[in-house]
């Protein structure tokens, strides 16, 4: 093809969207959900009252479109989740509600201080929960097509949850995503895990905090949570330690590591529990903060799968429980 032709044909790319998603107009697609949602067995009034009312939210998509900017380094990212704020504010939480956390605690055999955590890296202690309604954000990700298939399974999950009579449509709130309630699980992982801790029948993760933290400390404890164990620990590597070692993949016992030389952060010996097993996490290169982390570290990857969620949360626990 020679360069004019060739010139041309990437002009006209530029004028055509650059990938054509969603061809069926909005109303006709949801006349067809709305028949796929009667055959997977939600109700007429649940479709009445919730799915028909859907609209196209543009910001939805306009923030699904968001391209990240440039890569936060974990220590760009601790400053921002982290502050002294949130870490007092998550002691004062703990103390406030700590008849409502033991219990969740002690029936899902998963430490208080993490569900806190959670909450407060979540949604900031359920002051910042999203304002969208969730019917009509899912609906608008569904029918657009980047992850067409994954929401249009989480929009029937969250009709089912309407369905059950947890909470009425219009205080079904989350994120534009689709992430609900205070511990903004999706509606997948709200029939997974969310549970009720009030028992009042309804497992409202939006505005009761007994159903709040049940839910939470039951996605922990039922993905694998050892109670005898913490997240990990900061530490100190040794000058021009192996970078092949780092990374999840790699596990040692802790006194391999200590034979390698990795210490606490003042350069205090690791603790005796030596049987442990535990991979070198250094999300900023081993230059930067460096951890040793544990079985449960995954866990809470478990939840978001991210090295930069996993031990902020893991650093918020342990200063709330300080
Ligand atoms: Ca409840």
């Amino acid at each position: 093809m020679n360069i004019k032709k060739t010139v041309i044909l990437f002009f006209l790319a530029a004028l055509l969207p650059s990938v054509t998603y969603a061809a069926q107009p909005f109303d006709q697609w949801l006349s067809g959900l709305e028949k796929e949602a009667r055959q997977k067995g939600i109700s007429q009034q649940t479709i009445d009252t919730a799915l028909k009312q859907a609209r196209l939210i543009p910001r939805v998509i306009e923030l699904d479109r968001k391209q990240p900017e440039g890569r936060m380094t974990f220590g760009e990212y601790y400053t921002k989740v982290i502050n002294q704020q949130r870490i007092n504010k998550g002691r004062e939480m703990y103390r406030l509600h700590k008849t409502e956390l033991s219990r969740a605690a002690e029936k899902y055999d998963v430490p208080a201080n993490y569900i806190v955590a959670l909450w407060g890296i979540e949604t900031n202690y359920g002051s910042n929960t999203g304002g969208f309604k969730v019917i009509p954000a899912l609906a608008t990700l569904a029918h657009d097509g980047r992850r067409s298939k994954f929401f249009r399974a989480e929009l029937i999950n969250a009709l089912k949850i309407l369905d059950e009579g947890h909470i009425l449509p219009e205080n079904m709130k989350g994120s534009w995503a689709g992430a609900m309630g205070q511990n903004q699980f999706m509606p997948s992982s709200f029939h997974a895990f969310a549970v009720d801790g009030n028992n009042d029948g309804k497992r409202n993760i939006w505005t009761s905090l007994p159903d709040v933290f049940a839910s939470t400390a039951n996605y922990l404890g039922k993905s694998g949570w050892k109670n005898d164990e913490r997240w990990g620990r900061e530490v100190r590597v040794p000058k021009n330690f192996p970078k092949s070692l780092t990374g999840l993949e790699t596990k040692k016992t802790l006194s391999q590591w200590k034979g390698m030389g990795i210490t606490l952060p003042n350069g205090a010996a690791l603790p005796q529990a030596t049987d442990i097993n535990a991979s070198l996490v250094a999300p900023d290169g081993l230059a930067g903060r460096t951890f040793l982390v544990y079985n449960n570290y995954r866990v809470i990857m478990k939840w978001n799968k991210s090295t930069y969620f996993a031990t902020s949360v893991g650093l918020l626990a342990d200063q709330i429980a300080q």
